[in-house]
């Protein structure tokens, strides 16, 4: 069985070619389901290869997992009835990712008020979601985005602000607390929400939480249900990626006696620090992560490696 699809799509979640949490999940259910198509015999053993490799990539997303499982969840007594599952799974899982965008969106923006200025930290569709519409409503007036160092996602962000005719500030990652004070919310996506309701994001977030939480300002994180970790519930600890120093420093710094140059993409923001969490399934306190990995995604457990994602997932 040739596996040069699933290697490539690998690479590109790796080097960050596809990106974000979301759309690394929706690609690797593409992907599988390209591969599940050409897959002609022992269905069963080259999926399961399939899905190592995808999740082998990269380590924080839990929606990358929650996808590669939602899909590995295919049931049929033979070959052609598992591929035949596998390939209605994927779809079902890429339309809850087409379908939970609009409803955050929708969620998220009333609780906006009118005349807002809103902070945002790299690039999520989710919390951009959230600002679009609130900005269509007439709520936003303008959109501070930090660089989010040192792949400078901050970039994607004003720029698709732009497009959207949304008036945008970018700033320095570390110009969060000086502009604060002209905040009214401060939203962001989310790479991994744990059982017990913290946020795993790209790093920087807790430190603009930190300072969101001292100027009183509202912290909101958009967050789609296949963000949530049922791992977590067991006890597992979300792994966070350190990615290559070289991003960060030049060969100059990097090659420096007696210097390390260290590079964690993703923070923990404790639940403490946050407001509100936006699903498609409506504005939860963080508290209630638990029940939205029991009732939405369920759990039934085959050693931790095997998790099954039984979803609900839209309804
Ligand atoms: P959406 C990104 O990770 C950022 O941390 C962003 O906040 C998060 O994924 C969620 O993005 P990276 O892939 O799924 O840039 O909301 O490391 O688009």
């Amino acid at each position: 069985m040739n596996f040069q699809i699933v290697e490539e799509a690998a690479l590109k979640i790796k080097t960050m070619e596809v990106r974000g949490a979301a759309r690394i999940a929706r690609f690797a259910a593409e992907t599988l389901k390209k591969f599940a198509e050409m897959v002609e015999s022992n269905f069963d053993e080259n999926m399961k290869k399939a899905a190592e490799i995808l999740l082998n990539t990269r380590p924080t997303a839990v929606s990358l997992y929650n996808a590669i499982n939602y899909v590995m969840n295919y049931e049929g007594d033979n070959d052609r009835e598992k591929k035949e599952s596998a390939i209605a799974r994927a779809e079902e899982f890429i339309k809850w990712v087409e379908t939970a965008h609009e409803k955050i969106g929708e969620i998220g923006a009333r609780r906006i008020k009118d005349g807002s200025v809103v902070m945002t930290h790299c690039n999520s569709s989710a919390a951009l979601s959230v600002i679009k519409t609130a900005y269509k409503m007439g709520k936003v007036v303008e959109v501070f985005a930090t660089e989010s160092r040192p792949r400078m996602q901050g970039h994607l962000t004003v720029k698709e602000l732009s497009e959207a005719g949304i008036p945008a500030t970018l700033i320095v990652d570390s110009a969060v607390r000086y502009f604060i004070e002209d905040v009214d919310y401060v939203v962001v996506g989310a790479d991994t929400i744990t059982a017990n309701g913290a946020l795993i994001n790209k790093i920087g977030t807790s430190q603009i939480a930190l300072a969101a939480k001292e100027a009183r300002v509202p912290f909101m994180v958009a967050a789609e249900t296949y963000k949530f970790s049922p791992k977590t519930v067991f006890g597992e600890l979300v792994v966070i990626e350190e990615r290559d120093a070289s991003e960060v420093a030049p060969p100059e710094i990097l090659n420096l006696n007696g210097v390390k140059v260290r590079n964690p993409a993703f923070d923990a923001t404790p639940r403490d620090y946050i407001d509100v969490i936006i699903t498609e399934i409506g504005a939860i306190p963080p508290e209630m992560a638990y029940l939205v990995i029991k009732e939405r995604l369920g759990y039934a457990v085959f050693g931790t490696e095997e998790l099954k994602i039984s979803a609900r997932h839209f309804d």
